[in-house]
């Protein structure tokens, strides 16, 4: 079902505080800035081999984000795994139980079609499905 870890996603709360450490001192590619409006945050891509970090600056308080720095700081926020078929993947989650924040498919960045599944249901780590558009 899940084919390979797509990205990490790490929030921060300034994107220009954060870029410099892993573009110049861990030397990864920066491969730009997107903002994902639907879920209120800029994103920073940063590739890795064949994955990738993004960090994650809320545009809004109302950020998903935002809450999660209020209440840790910045840190690990999720974690995203490729899928070939993602309504077949969210599918198999329901079907063994899983609790699933996305029902259906949303946007994401870079043409994604994502789904996260809820941390409650996922031993505490917030998990994305997501499908790369080709
Ligand atoms: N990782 C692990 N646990 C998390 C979490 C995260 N990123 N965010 C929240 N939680 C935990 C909280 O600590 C809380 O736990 P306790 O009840 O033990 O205190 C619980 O989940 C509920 O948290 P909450 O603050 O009451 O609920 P929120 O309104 O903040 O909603 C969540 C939490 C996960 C449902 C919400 O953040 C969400 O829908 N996330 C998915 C969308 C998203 O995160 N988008 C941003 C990234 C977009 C992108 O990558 O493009």
């Amino acid at each position: 079902m899940l084919t390979k870890i797509n990205h990490i996603g790490i929030a921060v709360k300034s994107l220009d505080d954060a870029i410099p450490f892993y573009r110049d001192n861990l030397r990864m590619a920066f491969a730009g800035i997107e903002e994902v409006a639907e879920q209120k945050v800029r994103v920073a891509m940063l590739e890795i081999g064949e994955s990738k970090i993004e960090l994650l600056e809320p545009t809004s308080e109302e950020s998903p984000v935002a809450k999660f720095i209020e209440k840790n700081g910045s840190g690990i926020h999720h974690i995203a795994y490729e899928v070939v078929d993602i309504e077949a993947a969210i599918a198999a989650l329901l079907a063994g139980g899983a609790r699933m924040i996305d029902e259906k498919p949303r946007g994401g960045a870079h043409g994604a079609r994502i789904a996260f599944i809820h941390p409650k249901s996922s031993g505490g780590v917030l998990t994305e499905l997501c499908q790369v558009g080709h």
